[in-house]
């Protein structure tokens, strides 16, 4: 199923109106404060997020699941649903396939059809926290840590098949999370856990493709709940620096216990050139994997004023992978992932606001209450005239989830694929 852009247009037109005195209204007053209104908007349009291809079906918790219907049940759907989501928002150019729920059969065709929904391949995500079907050895205690060489070795050999499949696809990057740890003190010699974890990581970097990068993605805890191998940036940093300059940090914004300052570690990793890529979440609690934006917008805007920073100041770091890493029980996936888009191009157009010279000289001047005052006056600003703004001008819908509703797409989804729950979750 693909979107007509006529209807999309149908709909813009009726909120056109409001949109132009709204825009209109804030860009006067950006203007005013010295911002080039046409610069802000080719950023919106030029920042794009992957859609991960296991969020797109209603998530589960271990308690259960309950299925929206129509969900897609193959690569060629999943790719169907990323396609409406960046029809509608102009901002989903890319799908990230964690294997080996999304191997696909057909290459060629798997990538005509992505291109035809404007679509490319980003950073592909291996699985050693499932035993899979055929493989003779288990990950009951851990993969690329394990005491066992022969269980290491089936993890390291299943990154290398992840990379040959990424390949034939056109991405350019390996996200290696791994659920290694332990759940129980002494279960495990930490030494040896990492020591085995960064000689495995050192064979996968080894055997990439010259073009690409290796994420490192790290976690405190969850599956295993007293420790956890690669558990924060540093160890994450470390490992990186062990394995090469192609190596880096993957921040995941629920990968870290509550209240931690995930923007000076953002700013930290930019400064040594090693942030890679970004999973974009919320959470109250834990990995609560919530819509982007949905708890804590003051703290993704604060995060996203250092990336901005990091974007314009560090050209040692390389430009990071977005990913949307989120996904939960109760509403459409779909629109979830909408939400999530909006929010992101919110906060990342509240952080292009601040007035960085200003900032400097208030920070130089010990004005602390400045310094707040030109954070805030951003933060406060209501931006989502100018994320429209980006939307027409890229072809998107002014609103994408009312045009997602008034498209009636969830029903015309059901029509086709029935009950369809997503595979590979
Ligand atoms: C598990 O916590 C997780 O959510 C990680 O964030 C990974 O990025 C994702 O699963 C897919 O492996
Ligand atoms: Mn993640
Ligand atoms: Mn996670």
């Amino acid at each position: 199923m693909k979107l007509d852009h006529n209807h999309i247009e149908t709909i813009n037109k009726k909120e056109l109106s409001q949109h132009q005195a709204d825009f209109d209204f804030l860009a006067n007053r950006l203007e005013q404060k010295g911002n080039h209104i046409n610069g802000l908007i080719e950023k919106l349009c030029a920042f794009q997020v992957a859609i991960p291809s296991w969020a797109l079906g209603a998530g589960g918790t271990r308690f259960g699941r309950f299925s929206t219907k129509g969900e897609p049940s193959t690569l060629e759907q999943k790719i169907e649903d990323v396609g409406l989501i960046h029809s509608l928002t102009k901002t989903a150019g890319a799908i990230s396939l964690h294997i080996p729920w999304d191997v696909p059969k057909d290459y060629k065709a798997i990538k005509e059809l992505a291109d035809s929904h404007d679509l490319i391949f980003d950073a592909v995500n291996s699985n050693t926290f499932q035993d899979q079907k055929n493989s003779p050895f288990s990950y009951k205690f851990g993969s690329l840590c394990n005491t066992d060489q022969k269980v290491r070795e089936q993890a390291i050999q299943h990154n290398m098949d992840v990379i040959a499949i990424g390949d034939k696809l056109g991405s350019k990057s390996l996200t290696v999370w791994l659920a290694d740890g332990a759940s129980f003190p002494g279960q495990h010699n930490f030494q040896a856990a990492l020591t085995n974890t960064q000689y495995s990581l050192q064979s996968i970097y080894k055997s990439m493709p010259q073009d690409w990068k290796l994420f490192i993605e790290y976690k405190p805890y969850e599956p295993n709940f007293y420790s956890t191998v690669i558990q924060d940036w540093g160890t994450s940093l470390m490992l990186a620096n062990e394995c090469g300059e192609r190596a880096y940090t993957l921040v995941d914004l629920g990968h870290h216990l509550p209240n931690t300052n995930i923007e000076q570690i953002v700013s930290t990793l930019m400064l040594k050139g090693k942030l890679g890529g970004f999973h974009f979440n919320d959470s109250k609690y834990g990995d609560d994997d919530l819509t982007v934006g949905s708890i804590k917008p003051y703290s993704l805007f604060l995060i996203f004023n250092e990336l901005v920073y990091g974007m314009e100041n560090n050209p040692q770091n390389p430009y990071p992978a977005w990913m949307i890493d989120a996904s939960h029980n109760i509403k459409d996936p779909l629109e979830d992932i909408i939400q999530s888009l909006e929010a992101i191009q919110e906060a990342y157009a509240k952080a292009l606001l601040i007035d960085q010279n200003k900032l400097r000289e208030a920070q130089l001047n010990y004005d602390v209450t400045l310094c707040q005052e030109i954070i805030q006056d951003a933060f406060r600003t209501d931006v989502r005239p100018l994320i429209a703004a980006a939307k027409i001008r890229s072809g998107g819908a002014i609103n994408p989830i009312k045009a997602y509703r008034e498209l009636g797409l969830r029903s015309k989804l059901i029509a086709k694929r029935g009950n369809s729950v997503a595979s590979g979750l």
